[in-house]
């Protein structure tokens, strides 16, 4: 019989080297946010939304009217580097057409 030669038996107090394993590392995840306001028109959201976040007309709707009632909501979550350049794209969208349209990113 022979005696367990296992490395990571608690009795050998833990110092055997684990394999390494390459974890698939996601990088941190950053929502984009619409904020409500009294004078855009709900059009020009629902435009905007789907211009610059892959929504249908539909989904895009349904995300103004949360945004109406609520005060804000959620258009996506990307990566930090989308995620501004999509709040910049939305910013400047506004700017553009004269409404005060505001968006904001914040940690996932
Ligand atoms: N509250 C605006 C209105 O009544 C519509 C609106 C919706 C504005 C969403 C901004 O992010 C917004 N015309």
């Amino acid at each position: 019989m022979s005696i367990s030669k296992n490395s990571s038996h608690p009795a050998n107090n833990n110092t055997a080297l684990k394999p390494e394993v390459a974890k698939p590392k996601l990088p941190p995840m950053f929502k984009v946010m619409l904020l409500n306001d009294d004078y855009t028109p709900m059009e020009f959201v629902v435009e905007t939304i789907v211009s610059f976040f892959n929504k249908t007309r539909e989904q895009a709707a349904q995300i103004m009217l949360k945004v109406h009632t609520e005060g804000m909501a959620v258009c996506g979550v990307y990566p930090q580097d989308i995620a501004e350049t999509k709040m910049n794209q939305v910013i400047n969208f506004a700017k553009e057409n004269q409404h005060p349209l505001q968006c904001i990113i914040e940690p996932a």
